[in-house]
């Protein structure tokens, strides 16, 4: 497999007004006639008369015409997934018939079976396993598609725009044909047909149109879905508030899919949802996942406007739509919730994982110079990170700016397939400023360290900041330019007050320094005592930060600083400078010390009643084991563990009754919601429950099985015996069985259970992850079950993390097994594995192994791309 480059860009050659399709679907194979309304490319400088379309192999070609002329075999070729046409007129009909077998489509990708229905995924290259077309996002056509089936198997059958027409066929199947009024690129296409409920709603646009909105489900699940049908009305009001923009049909469509490679997909018209990210009820479902429905229903919900109404034109622009949308999904949750809470939750994902990314052999821009298998580029440094550029943007014009430049954008591109550059060049054009060094953040990979120093002239009254920046190589990228980063900054006085300063000429108690060079000192005015700074407030920009804090100026940020974000920060680095030390006291064989100035702060922490619960549950979970690996220079996971152990021994031992307190004063007594509040309380009492049970107390471990028992919600039922398996209660065995049994019919549930069973810690973790693997429950053709199992794994330090290799060698004989059976999910099972050289040597070495084990394959290009990256 070779790679494709921005670079290469060009044009296409041809243009497809309008694509008419006809789907006869069967249960042996399903026949696929397309009507392409083709012209030359009047703005492409290759005036070809050969049309070249894109295909699969799993497309079979039955016959073409043009303009009903049928060709000959002659006249075209059809070989490695091409499509030529060797000769064409300026402007024809290309009518072409295939067919393809979607219950044989083990890939999910283009047109297959989930349970009983039909349902398509055709983001990023998926349309081409469907039909031969010009499957790019510049192409973009009017669509009508009928959908022609049996009525008794089928009676729901779905796709973009609106139902025009509808009645029998001659042999007496039923046939319903949809028109999209927007023209769109292939990637947008869906299809769904299949036996389903639908819960009906609808909601009038700001302009006063009506437009019906429809969420579909099997049977069994209709009961589940008022949660997100009330998050896409939220969503459609705030985009109308927030952005201006309003919806454009007269009909809005979800269907929920089990078997997805994806979380959810933003189909003109027609969003097709992973399950898991759609369906809710209080008692199959976790604050975290009602958030997360509420997250992704809102997400490809504005995809209509940033992302189908203005789209990319070409993948390596994912991030124009996907960092744009992320940031706006984002700040919808923040503006729902809790902004400080939704803003810790995800620079805390941010620093583990895309962190981790950017360091890694996979390490890319967020706009990508190449790619061999765009599948691979769906990653967490296009959408988080792309996210957090945008945010930088925002920051730096401000509320009302970013809104100029989003309008004008919109304007200026509607209907357009479009660049990242267009879109800093409206942001730039509406608020007259230059962003050219900003856009380095496009281009370039890797993430910035930010070395700060200061001092304090008690004399002048001047406190100065010297920041400097470095940006460590990432593949193919040995040297860095200086970038623009927005650094938000306060200073805490000793008595935890704001301590207000002169910058620029203004008084002011927050500033946003503009570091954009290597170097730079900033000078803060008229500051009346030695501050502490408390620096990239909000997590202003995607960096690293190193500032030598003292445990004291940590605790006292902890406590005092007036920016939320970074009262949690400091309690984040102040528990990773105890874990390191423990670490070190691990490697070294030393003793374990027994006092941690972390006990002081979760004290003061726990006593202050006037906190929002949610941050205190927040700054009581120490740093992950993930985000000690990130950190680490060779990752010791025993080591971690072993370290994030015996400091939560610590704090809970010394905290008892205060644990103990705040569970028993967190409980909530309404009937279950999944509001800020009660969300907050929840978090707040499971995390002191686990912190009570972790002292050992007798009284902890009756009340978590109590709190099983009794539960009314999956959120409690479940942190009750996520804590019991944890920590190896004697009714570990007992309730994990129960709740499979008593949860055995939700698919949903079952892979929660899946995943806690394959995490649990014990003597043959290794075996009993292949067990789950045997279980009836598991399905090796559901993604959902795959991450869940293999997920689990991963957290399973003794199983996966064994000097012996084998768990690396289970995961990578998964990885060989869906290799060609699905390339997607197996691409993304080798992330573990390509951290390989920041792992410590015997476990590094494993790995290695395992990889060109792996490289030995005949390998599909999602696998070989990562595969060969991380042994370059
Ligand atoms: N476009 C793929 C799924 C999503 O990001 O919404
Ligand atoms: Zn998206």
């Amino acid at each position: 497999p070779s790679a494709i480059y921005l670079k290469d860009y060009t044009v296409p050659n041809f243009l497809i007004d309008k694509t008419e399709l006809t789907f006869d679907l069967d249960e042996t194979q399903t026949i696929v006639t397309s009507r392409l309304h083709l012209r030359r490319n009047p703005e492409s400088k290759v005036q070809t008369s050969a049309l070249v379309l894109d295909g699969g192999e799993d497309v079979k070609l039955i016959g073409v015409a043009i303009d009903e002329y049928a060709l000959p075999e002659q006249e075209y070729t059809n070989k490695d997934d091409k499509l030529i046409i060797t000769a064409t007129p300026n402007e024809f009909v290309l009518t072409c018939e295939t067919m393809i077998e979607p219950q044989n489509n083990t890939k999910l990708e283009g047109l297959y079976r989930s349970s009983s229905m039909f349902c398509t995924q055709c983001e990023a290259e998926g349309f081409r396993h469907i039909t031969y077309y010009l499957d790019r996002p510049d192409v973009m056509s009017i669509f009508t598609t009928t959908i022609i089936g049996d009525e008794s198997r089928y009676p729901v059958m779905l796709s973009n725009g609106n139902e025009i027409e509808r009645g029998k066929t001659e042999e007496g199947k039923t046939f319903v044909t949809w028109h999209d009024p927007f023209k769109k690129p292939a990637y947008l296409f869906a299809l769904v047909a299949g036996d389903l409920e639908v819960l009906n709603d609808n909601f009038t646009t700001m302009s006063g149109r009506d437009v019906k909105l429809q969420i579909f489900t099997e049977k069994h699940n209709i009961d589940k879905v008022d949660f997100a049908m009330d998050s896409l009305k939220r969503s459609m009001k705030w985009d109308e508030e927030v952005y201006g923009r309003e919806y454009d049909l007269d009909i809005f469509m979800i269907v929920a899919v089990d078997d997805f490679n994806m979380g959810a997909m933003e189909n003109k018209g027609l969003n097709i949802f992973n399950s898991s990210c759609l369906l809710a009820s209080p008692e199959t479902t976790t604050d975290d996942a009602y958030l997360r429905v509420e997250a992704v229903v809102a997400h490809e919900y504005f995809h209509n406007w940033s992302g189908n109404r203005v789209t990319c034109r070409d993948w390596f622009q994912l991030s124009l739509k996907e960092g744009f949308t992320v940031f706006r999904d984002q700040s919808f949750s923040a503006d729902t919730h809790s902004d400080v809470v939704k803003r810790v939750e995800d620079v805390s994902f941010l620093k583990t994982a895309q962190f981790a990314e950017d360091a890694g052999p996979m390490s890319h821009p967020i706009r990508p110079a190449s790619f061999i298998e765009i599948s691979n580029f769906y990653t967490l440094t296009i959408y988080e990170k792309g996210a957090e550029v945008v945010r930088m943007i925002h920051t730096l014009l401000g509320e009302e700016g970013f809104r100029k430049g989003s309008d004008l954008y919109f304007e200026r591109h509607d209907g357009q397939a479009v660049t990242c550059d267009d879109f800093v060049k409206a942001m730039e054009d509406a608020n007259g400023v230059d962003l050219s060094q900003f856009k380095r953040w496009y281009s370039q990979a890797g993430t910035p360290r930010l070395t700060v120093t200061d001092s304090y002239d008690e004399q002048a009254q001047t406190y100065s900041l010297t920041i400097q920046q470095m940006t460590p190589p990432t593949p193919n990228q040995p040297t860095k330019l200086a970038l623009h980063i927005p650094v938000k900054v306060g200073l805490v006085g000793q008595s935890n007050e704001a301590l207000s300063f002169t910058f620029d000429g203004q008084t002011q108690d927050e500033v946003v320094l503009h570091v954009n060079d290597v170097e730079q000192t900033f000078v803060f005015e008229n500051v009346m005592s030695k501050p502490v700074p408390s620096l990239l407030r909000g997590f202003s920009a995607p960096v690293k930060l190193d500032y030598d804090y003292s445990t004291e100026q940590l605790l006292q940020l902890m406590s005092g600083d007036p920016d939320g974000f970074n009262r949690w920060s400091a309690s984040q680095q102040l528990a990773v400078n105890e874990l390191n030390k423990l670490i070190e006291q691990y490697q070294n064989g030393a003793q374990f010390s027994e006092e941690t100035p972390l006990v002081e702060g979760f004290k003061a922490l726990l006593a202050d009643e006037s906190l929002d619960p949610a941050m205190v549950a927040l700054i009581l979970g120490l740093p992950s084991q993930a985000y000690m690996s990130e950190l680490a220079d060779k990752i010791d996971p025993q080591a971690i563990k072993a370290a994030r152990e015996h400091l939560r021994g610590i704090a809970a031992k010394a905290l008892e009754v205060e644990f103990k307190h705040v569970y028993e004063s967190n409980a909530v007594s309404e009937a279950y919601q999944a509001n800020a509040e009660q969300i907050a309380k929840r978090s707040l009492k499971n995390a002191a429950l686990s912190y009570w049970v972790a002292s050992g107390s007798d009284e902890a471990k009756a009340a978590v099985v109590r709190q099983y028992r009794n539960a009314d919600n999956m959120t409690d039922q479940f942190a009750a015996l996520s804590c019991v398996v944890h920590f190896n209660l004697a009714e570990a065995d007992e309730l994990l069985n129960a709740f499979f049994e008593q949860w055995k019919h939700e698919a949903l549930v079952v892979n929660k259970w899946l995943m806690l069973s394959a995490a649990r810690e014990q003597e043959n973790g290794l075996e009993q992850v292949k067990a789950l693997m045997e279980h009836p429950s598991f399905d090796i053709k559901n993604p959902n079950k795959l991450r869940s199992v293999i997920g689990g794994l991963g957290q399973n330090v003794d199983a996966f993390h064994n000097l012996d290799g084998s768990g690396y060698a289970f995961l990578a004989d998964q990885i060989i097994l869906l290799n060609k059976r699905n390339p997607q999910i197996a691409s993304r099972l080798c992330t573990p594995l390509t951290r390989w050289q920041r792992m410590v040597p015997a476990l590094a070495e494993k790995m290695k192994g395992e990889l060109e084990r792996i490289a030995r394959e005949d390998l599909s290009k999602d696998v070989y791309e990562v595969v060969s990256k991380s042994l370059a």
